[in-house]
């Protein structure tokens, strides 16, 4: 038979009556193959309306257009003894690109490389422009160990890594850039589901480009309003999320005006925080500063008579109760707890509390059942 520039798409189709049709005549049709009648002895009188669909099914190249034209294609068929094997054989190819379909849609969904399971006492995600170091600082801040590189466009998917700050765990989120043609919405879901968004900008680059950039997108999808009222610049966001901008590689004191000059600019709205994930600089005091704006606070259980442990703080939401706290700690204290006593701030030692007695950072309590 030799090579075809035409692409034989029948292989691909269930073969009619158990037998490879034989494909002599390059572009008959499937419908063709089973009016033959050396092959079938019933007529199938198929309408022309058959053979119009047909084409279309065979040229069609999406999943979910082929399973719309299967089944129209089906409906066109005449129901008798003769179209009883092909209708068969239609209804047949028909589940199997509905099956496909199904798992693509479910394993899309179990394994969506955007993601990300929530870790630790809060999430910060990164967002920014190509090249700007976000990788490079994930992989300062934690163990995780994201590719840097000096071209852009390196990172493609959300990469997670743990951050330590005193005791507590800081879940970090690199990335992808956001000067790209397309935006996954997964993507921007998880800036919006985040706890605080770190902005990054690279001092070396065009730091006020990228801030706008990253400032606009976040705007645009209302994950910051930007006020518009005297001046629309957006530099001004009200804020609906806590954010923080790391202006990043500010390797060394050289460089300090350069960001004394973007404080003048930004820094009445914004918090831009000096950093350099290469150098080091500065990342102590980022990591404070992100613990601090996460606005939670650290409570530590005594059991009677013994100490606290103070490696392992519970981690609340400021303004927790003690209620809240005891639910934290087990489920039994929630219900049963009698009473409890706290050693901290705005209380004298071992004072007894009740129930709804708001804690601060760093209180010692003890819960009595
Ligand atoms: N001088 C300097 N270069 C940095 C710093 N952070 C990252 N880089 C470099 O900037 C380039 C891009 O870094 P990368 O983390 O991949 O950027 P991303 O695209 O934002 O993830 C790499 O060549 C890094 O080595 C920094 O603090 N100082
Ligand atoms: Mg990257």
């Amino acid at each position: 038979m030799g090579y075809s520039a035409v692409p034989d798409t029948r292989s691909t189709l269930p073969t009619p009556f158990g037998f490879k049709p034989r494909l002599g005549k390059i572009g008959s049709t499937w419908a063709e193959l089973y009016s033959r009648p050396e092959q079938n002895s019933m007529p199938t009188n198929l309408p022309p309306r058959y053979f119009e669909v047909e084409e279309r099914y065979r040229a069609a190249k999406a999943n979910d257009e082929k399973i719309a034209l299967l089944e129209e294609l089906i409906s066109t068929v005449p129901k008798h003894k003769g179209t009883e094997k092909l209708r068969g054989d239609l209804r047949r190819r028909l589940s199997k690109l509905k099956a496909a379909a199904q798992t693509r849609r479910s394993t899309s969904r179990q394994k969506s490389a955007f993601h990300v399971d929530r870790e630790g006492a809060g999430q910060v995600v990164f967002v920014g422009t190509a090249n700007v170091g976000k990788s490079a600082l994930l992989a300062a801040l934690t163990n995780a160990a994201p590719e840097v590189a000096p071209h852009p466009f390196t990172t493609w998917t959300p990469t997670p890594g743990m951050m330590v700050s005193e005791n507590v765990q800081i879940q970090l989120v690199d990335t992808p850039a956001i000067n790209r043609d397309y935006i996954e919405p997964e993507l921007i879901e998880l800036f919006r589901r985040s706890d605080l968004v770190l902005v990054v900008i690279d001092l070396q680059a065009d730091p006020i480009q990228e801030l706008e950039d990253s400032l606009a997108l976040l705007a645009s999808y209302n994950i910051l309003s930007v006020s518009d009222e005297q001046n629309s610049e957006p530099t001004s966001p009200a804020r609906i999320k806590p954010l923080f901008v790391a202006v990043n590689k500010v390797d060394d004191p050289s460089l300090d005006e350069e960001f004394e000059v973007l404080c003048e600019l930004f820094g009445q709205d914004l918090p831009l925080i000096p950093v350099s994930a290469i150098t080091g600089r500065n990342l102590a005091e980022l990591k404070k500063a992100l613990l601090e704006a996460l606005d939670i606070i650290r409570v530590f259980a005594k059991p009677p008579g013994e100490e606290p442990d103070f490696n392992a703080p519970f981690v609340l939401k400021r303004g927790s109760t003690v209620e809240e706290f005891a639910a934290k700690v087990h489920q039994d204290f929630f219900k049963s707890l009698k009473s409890a006593r706290v050693w901290g701030q705005g209380v004298f030692d071992a004072q007894m509390v009740g129930r709804d007695h708001i804690l601060q950072d760093g209180d010692v309590v003890e819960l009595r059942i």
